[in-house]
């Protein structure tokens, strides 16, 4: 039987000639695929010296590095589970984390060791590593003694090979747990649906913790032998000036917003691309236009989630199930990938009819296996015939175009980041003099969507939005950060006591508007 395990399957398809250059980043450095191959195979050695049990989970919170991307794979083809975490998230927020996985590695940024391991100590990891990325850390130094050869673990589809924390609409954080199986599955039919082809190189611009930049943006140039151009950090111009060198790029709208705005962007710069594709948060349809005047290309907009990587894709060529359609169409996210099964239901679960909004539900070799240690939840979001209840509100046309026209959850994505309002409120209502508060989403031009907190005092108590929140700085991770506090008398209630959340996005919709 052959080998399940992702890393097995993403190694198969490395090109033959070992020693070209699979990744490049700004700084200059070259990494052959043989490189990739030997430094991993030293992490994983590494890892398997430290005895873990089968299944243990290594959480990772250290800034984008391809050292960091190393680590990714050695821990996939030693066999244990990956578990990244944002590199914003602060003290409170990977307590838990650590708490709920119980990680038995930890690998942090040296500049937050002292913090991090105290928490990872106090519950009970053993082994805590530190990564940077300039290339130094213990980790490193570590496996720097490893033997630069690796038996890839043998895997079965099911098997566990990341966690992925989603926010909770209510309470805390779920770890969605993806198995080989979900990712390979995935990544093979993303590399045939989007066309990889020899010679495609990716600009790879994105964080690596959460499914865009981690899995589809690496897993897609991996699996295709493709050379990545690395950026640590997104910055509009350096993506702009690798573009004469590359094919592929993968971006949030945000990215797009903003390289829209640099006057070097234009068709000539972007000629020799093949493909743009956006995700993770809603594409604007002046976006997608200004981005099509601006360099003749026309972006490929898909959707996905951290429980079921990708779901749907605007056609990159002529979609044979859909009466040969090949239009990408803004303010729609596609069709169903080969494999996803998608439908629109009511309520009470009954699939609805073309045109008809109603919760998205999906189910396919892609799909999660369930939240990590709660099985209720789990069974909560999967319906008795197997679908997955993602939380998105949509609709599918007459060509068979889905389209997402809101959220049941209560969410709001942020830059490409999800901000779910019931964690925020619970820090701001544990604030000294607040009473009550609300965080609603309003249209941002750069974010796309923002969170705007609504705060009511208790009465004598006199509240100053500046304080509340410099407050949650320290509590929580910068993107979370309300963008606008107000304190207010009263909000809106329906007549079982339940805020109008609705009311409030319209009062406060043009808050950001651009001037
Ligand atoms: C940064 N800030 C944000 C923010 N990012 N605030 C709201 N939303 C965000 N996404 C804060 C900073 O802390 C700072 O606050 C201020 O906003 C300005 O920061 P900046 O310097 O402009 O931000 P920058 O570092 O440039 O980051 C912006 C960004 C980044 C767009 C490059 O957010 C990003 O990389 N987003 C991509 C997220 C992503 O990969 N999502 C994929 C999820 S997977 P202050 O107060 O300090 O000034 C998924 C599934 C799928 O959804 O389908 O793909
Ligand atoms: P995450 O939990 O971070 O994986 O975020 C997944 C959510 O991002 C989905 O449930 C959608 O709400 C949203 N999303 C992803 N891609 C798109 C898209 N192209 N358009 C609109 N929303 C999207």
């Amino acid at each position: 039987m052959t080998n399940a395990n992702l890393y097995a399957h993403l190694r198969a398809n490395f090109p033959a000639d070992l020693n070209a250059v699979a990744v490049e980043t700004d700084s200059g450095l070259h990494y052959t695929w043989s490189d990739l191959e030997r430094a991993s195979a030293m992490l994983a050695n590494l890892l398997v010296s430290l005895q873990l049990p089968a299944g243990a989970r290594i959480a990772v919170q250290v800034e984008k590095s391809v050292e960091a991307m190393m680590l990714y794979l050695a821990t996939l083809r030693a066999g244990y589970v990956f578990l990244p975490l944002n590199t914003a998230y602060q003290s409170a927020e990977i307590e838990y984390f650590i708490t709920n996985a119980e990680p038995a590695v930890v690998v942090c940024s040296s500049k937050n060791f002292g913090w991090v391991s105290k928490i990872a100590f106090t519950c009970g990891t053993q082994n805590v590593f530190t990564l940077n990325d300039d290339r130094t850390g213990s980790l490193l130094e570590r496996a720097v003694h490893c033997l630069d050869q690796h038996r890839c673990a043998s895997s079965q589809d099911d098997d566990l090979a990341a966690i992925l924390y989603t926010s909770g609409t209510t309470g805390r954080s779920k770890g969605a747990m993806l198995s080989h199986g979900n990712m390979r599955s995935n990544a093979q039919m993303l590399k045939d649906y989007w066309g990889w082809q020899r010679g495609d190189v990716l600009i790879h611009a994105l964080p690596i913790f959460h499914v865009h930049g981690l899995f589809v943006a690496i897993h897609g140039a991996l699996i295709n032998g493709s050379k990545m151009i690395w950026l640590n950090r997104f910055e509009p111009k350096a993506v702009i000036a690798q573009m004469p060198r590359a094919t592929v790029f993968m971006g949030v709208p945000t990215l797009y917003v903003r390289m829209l705005a640099e006057p070097t962007l234009n068709k000539a710069v972007a000629s020799k691309m093949r493909l743009f594709i956006a995700g993770s948060a809603p594409l604007l349809k002046e976006t997608f236009e200004a981005w099509r005047s601006a360099t003749g290309h026309t972006i490929l907009e898909r959707y996905g989630m951290s429980e079921t990587v990708m779901l749907t894709s605007n056609p990159y060529s002529a979609d044979p199930r859909y009466a040969n359609q090949s239009e990408r169409r803004a303010a729609t996210v596609g069709f169903p990938l080969p494999g996803v099964s998608l439908r629109v239901c009511d309520e009470d679960g009954k699939a609805l009819a073309v045109n008809e909004i109603g919760g998205i539900q999906v189910k396919g070799a892609n799909v999660f296996a369930g939240y990590w240690r709660m099985p209720e939840k789990t069974q909560e979001e999967f319906t008795a015939d197997g679908y997955f209840k993602t939380g998105d509100v949509g609709k599918i046309d007459e060509r068979g175009y889905v389209h997402i026209v809101g959220r049941s959850k209560d969410l709001i994505i942020s830059g490409g980041y999800n901000v779910y309002p019931a964690e925020i409120e619970g820090y701001i209502n544990d604030l000294a003099g607040v009473a009550e508060s609300a965080l609603v989403g309003v249209p941002h031009p750069d974010f796309g969507e923002v969170g705007v907190a609504l705060v009511i005092a208790k009465s004598g108590a006199a509240l100053q939005p500046e304080t509340i929140i410099t407050a949650l700085k320290s509590r929580l991770a910068n993107f979370k950060i309300p963008k606008r506090c107000i304190v207010v008398p009263e909000l809106p209630r329906n007549t079982m006591g339940k805020v109008q959340k609705n009311l409030l996005r319209e009062k406060y919709q043009t808050l950001f508007a651009k001037s």
